[in-house]
């Protein structure tokens, strides 16, 4: 169709087709960089999101979403106290490598190079206790209350009020 023009019409529309070309080419070139970027940018924003308070001691959190530092070999806050529900997110803040490594096993990181995260959601209540597999001075506890956003109170859960909103948090892995 396209050549039958060009003969008909003449060089005009073949120096289209051959520009229509060009861009198809870019396109088949860039579109699975455009497509893989944003697949990564949209990746980053749901892992890397989060309060980004630093500067150790505790810290109660109550969104959805906590992080905490891995800085001069230490974890900053050591101490956070969360809802039911939140994922927290460490990053390695260093330039040497750490683990977050539960004390009870309850979830290990492995070795988390510079740069690196990693999260997990707290859906149960109770003490977790945690530490660097590497430097044995590096301790830090998470802990998470129930009812701290007036969830589990009363017998019935029908509230629809409290923290609801936000996007529903994956099974802590
Ligand atoms: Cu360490």
């Amino acid at each position: 169709m396209i050549v039958n023009l060009s003969k008909i019409v003449g060089r005009g529309v073949e120096m289209n087709q051959t520009k229509t070309g060009r861009v198809i080419q870019w396109m088949k070139v860039f579109f699975p960089i455009i497509v893989s970027a944003l697949i990564l940018v949209i990746f980053a924003s749901s892992c890397g999101y989060g309060t980004t308070n630093s500067g150790g001691g505790t810290q109660t959190v109550s969104g959805n979403k906590a992080s905490i530092s891995l800085k001069n070999v230490s974890f900053n806050p050591s101490e956070l106290t969360i809802s039911p529900g939140t994922t927290v997110t460490w990053t390695n803040d260093d330039n040497t490598t750490h683990t977050v490594t539960s004390d009870s096993g309850v979830f290990d990181s492995g070795n988390l190079g510079s740069g690196k995260s990693f999260s997990y959601t707290f859906n149960q209540a109770g003490s977790y206790p945690f530490h660097c597999g590497i430097h044995s001075s590096m301790k830090g506890t998470i802990t998470v209350q129930a009812g701290a956003t007036g969830g589990n109170t009363g017998g019935t859960s029908s509230g629809g009020g409290g923290s609801g909103g936000g996007l529903p948090s994956g099974g802590g892995y």
